[in-house]
């Protein structure tokens, strides 16, 4: 049986809450994994952003290949689509999204708002600045409450419940004329092959519950060892053979053990999945372009 199922209930019922909110929303921010940009994109987003300005976040770059970062965003250059690498938890790389936004905006809203602006003082009025509202999106486990509290950093006010927004979820306002949601859009993907599953299984996106750990951390040395060989001999100091082999050997190396000296698999892929998910085995992409 096929170990990274999803499931489309989740997905239904994600994708009717995010339609309302993106209702009043003017930017969204798509966070993907720069490990995996294609793997963990939003199925949906093509109609959610209808209209609005889309910027893909690849999140956790830290953790991803530099240079193969550096062809994703030279492959959504040539796409004409907008797309940053960050660290969630890097001040500068925030610097970079509010400055992406400032510049899409202006293009964007600048010019008709002056139109408009123009046209009502025309009638004796005057038009009230409007803030340009910001969402961020992504499946599970992406970065998206990382982000979020680092976006509206300490500045971050609350600024109350308004019409448009599903209850329970508030504006921040970030900055003057910018406001943040403060609850992201979650949405889930259902993957394209069995490796994109194997991909989301890897960083975390699939509800680890309904995993197979012992095949996971199987597939992922498996993988592992011939696209970044030597990680694992440096990391554990054993040799990189088949699989299992390379498993049992790591196992025996950390003490994972059962009684009676026999390898206890489920604790050693624990520790494996968890090295790579902490960035333990180093920085490594899943995807290129
Ligand atoms: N190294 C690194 N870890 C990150 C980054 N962003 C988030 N994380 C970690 O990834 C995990 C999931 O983050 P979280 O914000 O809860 O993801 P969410 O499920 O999308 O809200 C947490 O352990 C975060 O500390 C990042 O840019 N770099
Ligand atoms: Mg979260």
């Amino acid at each position: 049986m096929n170990n990274y199922q999803w499931y489309p209930g989740h997905m239904a019922k994600a994708l009717k809450s995010m339609r309302e909110d993106v209702k009043s929303v003017d930017v969204l921010l798509e966070l993907v994994d720069a490990r995996a940009p294609e793997s963990t994109v939003n199925p949906n987003i093509a109609e959610l952003a209808k209209g609005k300005i889309h910027i893909l976040i690849l999140n956790k770059r830290d953790m991803a290949d530099d240079s193969v970062t550096k062809r994703w965003l030279e492959y959504y250059k040539g796409k004409n689509i907008n797309a940053v690498a960050v660290d969630a938890k890097s001040k500068e790389d925030i610097k970079h999204v509010n400055t992406l936004i400032d510049r899409l905006a202006d293009e964007k809203f600048s010019g008709a708002d002056t139109r408009l602006a123009k046209a009502v003082e025309a009638v004796g009025g005057k038009l009230k600045d409007r803030s340009i509202k910001i969402m961020v999106t992504g499946i599970p486990n992406v970065g998206k409450s990382t982000f979020i509290n680092s976006f509206a950093g300490k500045a971050g006010t609350r600024t109350g419940n308004r019409p448009g927004v599903t209850k329970g979820k508030q504006w921040i306002r970030i900055r003057k004329g910018r406001e943040l949601l403060d609850t992201p859009g979650v949405l889930y993907v259902k993957p394209l092959s069995e490796e994109a599953g194997m991909r989301l299984a890897f960083i975390g996106s699939l509800n680890d519950n309904n995993l197979n750990i012992d095949e996971l951390a199987l597939d992922f040395l498996k993988w592992v060892i011939v696209t970044y060989p030597g990680t694992i001999i440096d990391r554990y100091s054993v040799p990189e053979e088949e699989a299992l082999e390379t498993m049992e050997a790591i196992g025996a190396k950390r003490g994972a053990l059962k009684r009676g000296g026999v390898i206890d698999y489920e604790k050693t892929a624990g520790i494996i999945i968890d090295d790579f998910r902490n960035g333990r085995l180093g920085k490594m992409s899943l995807e290129k372009p």
